[in-house]
């Protein structure tokens, strides 16, 4: 048993008999909530828990051909909202971030509605604040956030609501917050060495020679690794990956200051290939490292370079 708001009742045109359309209520009674029209019928239900309906028409009489029938919940939201990413990296000080929301009226009426970001301390969000949704209307309206400079690196909970009538349908986006980085590649000539190289052909010193023809390639084991000497202790800001084909679809970028003891700067769980930027921050790195953890294909990883980014002062 539902509140009902309203029911829609598509039929054929033409002649026919006069039908009713009811629905059955908590008490197993039927009630009548109108007569049938020509095509399209509307009638309101005004909140009567029910849990089904039907059509009734005189015997004998020309039956209607029906094409639809449309409960309308009055428990349901007015609105769906969906947004197009949960999870965004927005730079510190940077430019600021797009997160589309999909907004939907899902009701037999406009929704009237209100969308809010409500941004933790250290994080800047725009809505567009007022939304008219029309009738079976979807738009798509943008939330903005931003990270002013002085925002400590880290995980925020931004959590987005549109409210229509007193009611809101939720969803949270994660801001990862990263420091600005420079331009500057410090692998770029780095020594570089790998758990092992599919051929003499592909070694790991291709990754750092700032040649996008040459290219590293590991043997096809999932954990194989290729890793960077910056000669010294460096706090990362960003690692860009060029992968060939064969990439990994998850991986781990490690750093150390000593080549033995490794922390987790990154985490990648659904990596696609092509150019990845991984931002992180990461200081007292001298090593870095890209550990495989999950190849993409049936060879084994290939990388054109590895390009690590300091954090800009
Ligand atoms: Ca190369």
């Amino acid at each position: 048993m539902r509140p009902l708001d309203k029911v829609t009742v598509l039929s054929g045109p033409g002649p026919h008999s006069s039908a009713s359309v009811q629905v059955r209520t908590e008490d197993g009674s039927w009630r009548r909530l109108g007569g049938l029209g020509q095509g399209w019928t509307e009638l309101a239900a005004s909140g009567v828990r029910a849990d089904a309906m039907r059509l009734v028409w005189a015997q004998g009489a020309e039956p209607p051909a029906v094409h639809e029938m449309v409960p309308w919940f009055a428990d349901a939201p007015a609105a769906r909202m969906k947004l197009d990413r949960t999870t965004v990296d927005a730079e510190i000080g940077g430019r600021p971030v797009r997160v589309e929301a999909e907004l939907e009226a899902t009701r037999a009426d406009a929704a009237r509605g209100r969308m809010s970001a409500k941004a933790p301390k250290g994080i800047e969000a725009k809505t567009p604040g007022r939304v008219v949704l029309q009738r079976g209307g979807r738009l798509t309206a943008a939330v903005e956030i931003s990270v002013p400079k002085d925002t400590p690196s880290g995980e925020y909970t931004v959590p987005v609501g549109f409210t229509v009538d007193g009611r809101t349908v939720r969803q949270q986006v994660t801001v990862r917050a990263y420091p600005r980085t420079t331009g500057q590649d410090l692998a770029l000539g780095a020594a570089a060495t790998s758990s092992a190289d599919e051929t003499d052909d592909f070694p790991a010193s291709a990754v750092s020679d700032g040649d996008p023809s040459t290219r590293w390639s590991s043997p096809a084991e999932d954990g194989s690794w290729v890793q960077v000497d910056l000669g010294r202790e460096e706090r990362i800001g960003k690692v860009v990956l060029r992968w060939q084909d064969a990439y990994a679809s998850g991986y781990r970028i490690m750093t150390s200051a000593d080549g033995r003891t490794w922390s987790t700067a990154a985490v990648v769980r659904d990596g696609r290939g092509g150019t990845e930027q991984i931002r992180m921050d990461a200081p007292g790195t001298r090593y870095l490292r890209v550990q495989g953890v999950e190849r993409a294909t049936k060879y084994g990883y290939s990388l054109f370079s590895v390009e690590a980014f300091p954090v800009a002062d």
